[in-house]
C-alpha cells in the first residue's frame, strides 16, 4: 500500500508500524509492549482545564511532556487550535534546531477527546504524529495488553477509531477539501477501508468466541453453586490490591492507570466458595465505541452476585465525585449479555457494596469527608480498607459473606441414634457442602454445633431433608 497520510494508523495484515493516524503505530497482535517510552511530546490545551489526569496517563506511558501550549476559547471545529496559532506551532517544529527545546518532539497531544475532522485538521498541518485523549487511551491499552484476549479487544477499539478518520479523510477528497495527502486519494483510502473493516469483522468473530467461552465457564461456576463478587471502580483505585488481599492470588498492581486490562477470577482466601473477579477501571468519556470492545471483559466482573465499587480515600472531594459518578454512570449502563437459553446469565445484580481504599495513606478527615460525600449521595456508608495493611479486611470478610448467605445460623447435628441411622459425620460433611462453615465443635453427646453461612432455600432443603437430625438454634 503506498499511502503517505500525514497521520499514522494502524495497517491491517502488517507489522512495519507504517500507516496513516496518529496514534496507533500500526502495532500488530502478538508483538510489543512499551515501544512509546521515552518519545517526548508537546501538550495542546483550549481553555483552563484540569490536564492532571491526562498527564497521569501521558507519564504511565513514559512520554515526556516537554511543552504545554494552551490557547485561551473554545476548540477550534477544524483543528482544534485556531489556524493562525497551530500554523506558528508547526513552524516552530520544522524550524527547530538540536538545541531547540522541542528537539526530540516527535508526538503532539490533544488534551481532549478530538473529532475525526479535528485530528485530521492538526496531523495536516503539523506532520507529525496526533493524539487526543482516545489515542492515548487506546496506545496505553495496547501497551499494557498481554494477552490476546485482551491485544483483540484493543486492536478492535483502534480500529473502529481509525476508520471514522478514514471515512473523514475520504469526506475531504470527495467535497473538495483536500486532505493534501498523497497516495492513492480517495480510491487508496477506500482500499484501506476495506482492509480495515475486513480485519475488524475477523477480530470481532474471534472475540464473540471468547465471550462464549467466557459465558460457559461463567455457568459452570454458576452450576457449580460458587458465588461471585465483582471489583469495580475507575482505574488505579485499588481494585487488584484488594483482590490480592482477599484471594491471595497475585495479580499486577502498580501506580499506573490501567495496569488491568482483563478479567482475573480467583477464590476467596478461606471460602473457596466465592470467587472474586478482578476487572478494568472506568475512566471519563470514553466513547461508547472504544468502551464497547471491553464490554464482555467488564460483563464477567458484572454479572456477579455482589458488586464491590472501590473508591479511592486519597482523592479530594472533586475527584472523588468525579469518578464516583462516572463509576455509577457505567455501572447503571451496563447491559448483561443477552442469553435467552439461560436466565440467570443476565441477572445483573443490584446488591453492591461501597468501598474507601488505601485509608493507610488518607487523613482521619478526609476519609470522613469522603464518608459523608458518599452517603449524601444516597450510597451505603462505604467499608474503609487498607490492603496493604490489612485494615478493615476482617469486617469486609464477614460483610461478604452476610450479603451472600445472610446471617450467620448455628445449627445443631443430633448425635447417631441407638437404633442405627445415618451417621452424624455425613451431616457434617452435608453442611460443609451446602453453606461456608466458619467453626464446627463437637459436643459430648456425639452431636455437632456448627456456626454456617447459608443461602435461605438451601438451607431450608438441608434442615428439611435431614429427618429432624439437623436444627437450627434460634
Ligand atoms: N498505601 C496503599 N496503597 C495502595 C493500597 N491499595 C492500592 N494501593 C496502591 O495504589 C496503586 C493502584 O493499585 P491497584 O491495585 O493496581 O489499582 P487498580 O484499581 O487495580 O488499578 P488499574 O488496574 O490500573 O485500574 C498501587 O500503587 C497500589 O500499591 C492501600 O491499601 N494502601
Ligand atoms: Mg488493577
Amino acid at each position: 500500500m503506498s499511502m503517505t497520510f500525514g497521520l499514522v494508523m494502524a495497517k491491517p495484515g502488517t507489522n512495519d508500524g507504517f500507516g496513516v493516524i496518529a496514534g496507533s503505530g500500526g502495532v500488530e497482535l502478538g508483538e510489543y509492549r512499551s515501544e512509546h517510552e521515552g518519545r517526548k511530546a508537546l501538550l495542546l490545551i483550549r481553555g483552563e482545564e484540569d490536564t492532571t489526569e491526562f498527564v497521569a496517563l501521558v507519564k504511565t506511558m513514559g512520554i515526556e511532556i516537554v511543552e504545554v501550549i494552551a490557547q485561551s476559547g473554545n476548540p477550534d471545529p477544524k483543528s482544534y487550535f485556531g489556524k493562525g496559532r497551530l500554523q506558528d506551532v508547526s513552524d516552530e517544529l520544522k524550524m527547530r534546531s538540536n538545541k531547540h527545546p522541542w528537539s526530540g518532539v516527535d508526538l503532539i497531544l490533544v488534551h481532549s477527546n478530538a473529532s475525526p475532522r479535528q485530528l485530521v485538521g492538526i496531523s495536516k498541518q503539523v506532520e507529525i504524529e496526533v493524539w487526543d485523549r482516545v489515542r492515548l487511551l487506546l496506545s496505553l491499552f495496547q501497551s499494557h495488553a498481554s494477552s490476546l484476549e485482551a491485544r483483540t479487544q484493543v486492536r478492535i477499539a483502534r480500529l473502529r477509531s481509525d476508520i471514522t478518520v478514514l471515512r473523514e479523510l475520504i469526506n475531504q477528497e470527495t467535497t473538495g477539501e483536500r486532505a493534501g495527502y498523497g497516495g492513492g486519494g480517495v480510491t487508496g483510502i477506500q482500499a484501506a477501508l476495506q482492509n480495515f473493516n475486513r480485519e475488524l469483522a475477523t477480530l470481532r468473530k474471534r472475540l464473540n468466541k471468547y465471550a462464549k467461552a467466557q459465558a460457559e465457564r461463567r455457568k459452570k461456576r454458576i452450576r457449580s453453586g460458587a458465588m461471585t463478587v465483582g471489583l469495580v471502580g475507575y482505574t488505579n483505585a485499588g481494585k487488584s490490591s484488594l483482590f490480592r488481599n482477599l484471594s491471595g492470588k497475585q495479580v499486577l498492581v502498580q501506580d499506573k492507570l490501567f495496569s488491568t486490562l482483563e478479567t482475573t477470577i480467583g477464590r476467596m482466601e478461606e471460602s473457596p466458595r466465592i470467587l472474586l473477579a478482578d476487572t478494568i477501571g472506568f475512566i471519563d468519556n470514553l466513547p461508547s465505541q472504544t468502551l464497547e470492545a471491553f464490554r464482555a471483559t467488564l460483563a464477567e466482573a458484572f454479572e456477579c452476585d455482589l458488586l464491590i465499587l472501590v473508591l479511592d480515600s486519597t482523592d479530594n472531594e472533586d475527584e472523588l465525585l468525579r469518578k464516583l459518578y462516572t463509576s455509577l454512570r457505567e455501572i447503571d449502563s451496563h447491559t448483561p449479555l443477552e442469553d435467552e437459553q439461560d436466565p440467570t446469565s443476565n441477572t445483573l445484580t443490584q446488591e453492591m457494596m461501597l468501598i474507601l481504599s488505601k485509608v493507610d495513606l488518607a487523613t482521619d478527615e478526609r476519609i470522613a469527608v469522603s464518608e459523608q460525600l458518599v452517603m449524601e449521595e444516597g450510597l451505603d456508608q462505604p467499608f474503609l480498607v487498607s490492603s496493604h495493611e490489612g485494615t478493615g479486611m476482617a469486617q469486609l470478610k464477614n460483610e461478604i459473606l452476610f450479603r451472600l448467605y445472610g446471617p450467620k445460623v448455628e445449627l445443631l447435628i443430633t448425635p447417631n441414634p441407638p437404633d442405627g441411622g445415618r451417621d452424624v459425620r455425613a451431616y457434617l460433611s452435608q453442611v460443609h457442602d451446602t453453606g461456608l462453615v466458619q467453626e464446627f465443635t463437637e459436643r459430648k453427646d456425639g452431636g455437632f454445633n456448627v456456626l454456617f453461612w447459608c443461602e435461605s432455600g438451601a438451607l431450608a432443603k438441608l434442615i428439611g431433608n435431614s429427618d429432624g437430625r439437623i436444627k437450627k438454634i434460634e
